[in-house]
């Protein structure tokens, strides 16, 4: 097997310290780690190693500013303002900051040109256009009294990112932050920390005061534990492992955070028989395969009616073979790297597993190349509901295909999983996508659709696959404290 060119251009890197209170800064402890390229297994650059001590100079620096600064006496349209002018910077600057998340995470820059970035910058400018339209409420309360409440920002927020869409991550993450008034310690994932170091230094010059957004790169028991400790930060908003969000939640039992959490999911795409099979297909196919398989909301349990099982399969495989995995700056690549030696490993093992419990490997199942992490797009047939390949997140392009013959059946199948992050439906039936998506135990069900996101859309999970919603009025929400007002008058 050859090993993949990439081409990656060269790419200007300026940012690799902490960035606090408006300086860039080395670590407390003098230490760095690697920032490695997917694609090539080299190294991109060093990058501070930032960790409690980090951490609590940017807690300072944050509670500072909210309490004190200019951000806390500012007017909320002219916060707003700035927010518009951070998203139009990085408008500016869409084509380096796409580079560099390609770089960084290995998705294909077709993708983080035309997809991450632009979605990241609309987050901003929608959460901008709320800064000044978070209302509270008069309440007509017994007595002579005027009764009112107020939307008041929830103070310091933590937030713990992942690798998987860095910079979008990132947005999702201060928008509806910087919109409520609060202000930020982020930490972003050891893999991914360059664009999100980069936005920071974007969002000084276009004036964000000092203090209000601080970002530790790090490690997570050490930079991110840190965060979740620290008395001076309010809440806490994780995106990550389930397993991590429990560790999150004992460790800040001392402080009491409030915590959001956006974890992971085993979601269930199901299509019918009387579906438009080639939308199914090709929904099933992106519903998987988007990002390297590496989605939360990934279609990870595709459930098919038995009756059109082998038409189905045909297009589906037929459209996996033709998938163009290699060097993620190439124009026509479609999937790139695995994020790092951890998670394909990982994937590989599930993949092994899937072999052993019996299912039937139809395509893909093996490395790409002999240097990066790519793996084939991968289809297993024949899964049963207890194989592991069923039941646990890979987060890789491994799609296992499920049959079903009864509607009632199959639903109970569908929820039956740990998780609750997304669902899919293909039906023409309008009762039978109705029905499934009222009974699916999901935070976001997509009907002849999948992957259809909006700022304005809530997204989030039932049961282990989180708490609260991110994005939407919703995702404001989880960044406020509501203030009662009562006056006698
Ligand atoms: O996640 P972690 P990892 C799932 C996916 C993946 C698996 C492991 O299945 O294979 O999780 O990925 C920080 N205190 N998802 O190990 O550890 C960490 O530094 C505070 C789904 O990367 O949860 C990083 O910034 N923070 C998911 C962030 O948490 C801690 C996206 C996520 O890392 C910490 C990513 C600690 N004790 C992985 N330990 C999704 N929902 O999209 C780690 N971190």
């Amino acid at each position: 097997m050859s090993t993949i060119a990439s081409t990656a251009p060269d790419i200007e890197i300026t940012e690799t310290e902490c960035f606090i209170d408006g300086k860039w800064l080395p670590a407390v402890s003098g230490k760095t780690f690697a920032s490695i390229n997917p694609a090539t297994e080299e190294e991109i650059c060093q990058v501070a190693e930032g960790d409690a001590e980090d951490v609590d100079l940017a807690a300072k620096a944050a509670r500072h500013a909210f309490e004190q600064g200019p951000w806390s006496k500012m007017d909320a349209r002219d916060r707003g303002r700035l927010m518009y002018q951070l998203a139009d910077r990085m408008e500016s600057e869409l084509e380096h900051l796409a580079r560099l998340e390609t770089l960084d995470n290995g998705k294909p820059f077709s993708e983080s040109s035309t997809a991450d970035l632009p979605l990241a910058i609309d987050c901003l400018r929608y959460y901008a256009g709320y800064a000044d339209k978070i209302h509270g409420k008069t309440i007509p309360i017994r007595g002579n009294h005027l009764c009112y409440t107020k939307s008041e920002p929830v103070g310091v927020a933590g937030q713990i990112i992942p690798w998987n869409f860095p910079i979008l991550m990132a947005a999702w993450k201060w928008g509806p932050a910087l919109a409520a008034g609060c202000t930020i310690v982020m930490k972003p994932a050891e893999q991914t920390p360059l664009t999100c170091l980069r936005m920071a230094q974007l969002a000084k010059e276009v004036g964000i005061p000092h203090g209000v957004i601080n970002i530790v790169p790090g490690f997570g028991p050490t930079a991110g534990a840190a965060c979740v400790k620290h008395p001076l930060i309010d809440k806490i908003a994780f995106t990550g492992e389930h397993r991590t969000a429990q560790i999150i939640t004992r460790d800040s039992a001392d402080t009491l955070k409030r915590l959001t959490f956006e974890l992971g999911g085993k979601s269930p795409n199901v299509v019918f028989a009387d579906a438009d099979l080639d939308a199914a297909a090709h929904g099933a196919y992106i519903g998987l395969f988007l990002n390297q398989g590496q989605c939360c909301c990934a279609g990870s349990r595709l459930f098919v009616e038995s009756s059109v099982h082998d038409e189905f399969l045909e297009k589906l495989q037929a459209l996996t073979e033709k998938r163009k995995v290699g060097d993620p700056f190439a124009a026509d690549t479609q999937q790139g790297p695995q994020v790092d030696q951890a998670q394909f490993d990982k994937i590989m093992s599930y993949v092994d597993k899937g072999r052993d419990e019996g299912a039937k490997c139809i395509t893909g199942g093996k490395r790409v190349g002999d240097k990066g992490y790519f793996i084939a797009p991968t289809i297993f047939d024949n899964v049963k509901d207890d194989m592991s390949i069923a039941t646990d997140e890979i987060f890789g392009p491994v799609l296992s295909v499920l049959t079903f013959d009864d509607k009632e059946e199959m639903i109970k199948r569908a929820n039956n999983t740990m998780f609750g992050l997304a669902a899919a439906v293909w039906t023409r039936d309008l009762s039978t996508a109705h029905d499934y998506a009222s009974r699916v135990r999901a935070g976001t069900v997509w009907v002849n659709c999948y992957d259809v996101f909006d700022a304005a859309a809530p997204f989030g999970g039932f049961k282990m696959s989180g708490h609260g919603r991110e994005l939407g009025e919703e995702g404001l929400r989880a960044y406020t404290e509501n203030k009662t007002v009562t006056i006698a008058l």
